[in-house]
């Protein structure tokens, strides 16, 4: 599939999942929805990352191929295409994330290689980027998210929280997990990493405590879907449908329900 980063979400909330492939939008009718036109890309991020525009928005970056101009850097309306921002025009961008990672701050910010700043989600620089632009995991108590950046976790503007010893990421310098993931107990997310001898494959679960109590994060389907995606398509960090992070309200009642299977 190339390396762009395939994200499954509802975009126009009506209950049946589009794809975001790239620039193309495909509506679950299997006809396509829009597209943006913006040039070859590479990770891009989708949830609620703009407070002030309802629904989702999509974050990616854009490399250049074969002479192509642009935009390196897109923030668009998730649901129709419609562009919101862009930055580092004509550069080459080769990586970028977008995600609440400041706990002072309400609604995601988002940083991408090539600029020494962190952005909010208008494209303003608000501060200094993060050490890594790489991964993203839920590990301490409060709802922004952490860096995962090879085998250690930092917090932004704090520090390291966690280096598993001993233990190795993929993929050279993306430094991808072999899973990240909220698959046990509470919905802080689970960090899974190889052993460096290859021997063990190691689940590591935060043991900081929080008061923040909401379902699990695989009781959002986007969420789930994402850790599907993640496994067998182009290695990202997962994303909720709803916004996740400072001053957030509370998580949304999960829509689903339990198949019961007739007796025979
Ligand atoms: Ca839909
Ligand atoms: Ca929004
Ligand atoms: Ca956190
Ligand atoms: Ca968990």
């Amino acid at each position: 599939m190339g390396n762009h980063n395939l994200t499954v979400a509802d975009v126009d909330n009506d209950g049946k999942d589009e794809i975001i492939y790239g620039s193309m939008c495909v509506d679950d009718n299997e006809q396509g929805l829009y597209t943006t036109g913006f040039r070859h890309g590479d990770a891009i991020h989708v949830s609620d990352l703009d407070l002030d525009i309802p629904g989702l928005e999509v974050f990616g970056i854009h490399e250049i191929e074969n002479g192509t101009t642009g935009p390196g850097v897109t923030l668009f309306s998730a649901k129709d295409g419609k562009v919101l921002f862009t930055g580092s025009l004509n550069e080459d961008v080769g990586r970028g994330v977008a995600d609440n990672i400041d706990p002072t701050r309400k609604g995601a910010q988002c940083w991408w290689s090539g600029s020494p700043y962190l952005h909010d989600m208008k494209g303003n620089n608000i501060g200094k980027a993060p050490s890594s632009t790489n991964f993203l995991i839920y590990w301490d108590g409060d709802t922004s998210r952490e860096l995962l950046n090879s085998n250690y976790i930092d917090k932004y503007n704090y520090g390291r929280l966690f280096t598993a010893e001993g233990a190795v990421s993929n993929n050279g310098t993306k430094s991808t997990p072999a899973l990240s993931a909220d698959i046990l107990g509470d919905w802080r997310e689970e960090l899974i990493l190889r052993s460096e001898d290859n021997k063990e494959l190691r689940i590591y679960s935060t043991t900081i405590p929080t008061n923040v109590r909401q379902y699990t994060l695989m009781h959002d389907p986007q969420y789930r879907l994402s850790i599907a995606w993640q496994n067998v398509g182009y290695n990202q960090p997962p994303h909720t449908s709803f916004y996740m992070g400072a001053a957030m309200e509370s998580a949304p009642k999960p829509n689903i329900v339990l198949v019961k299977f007739k007796d025979n």
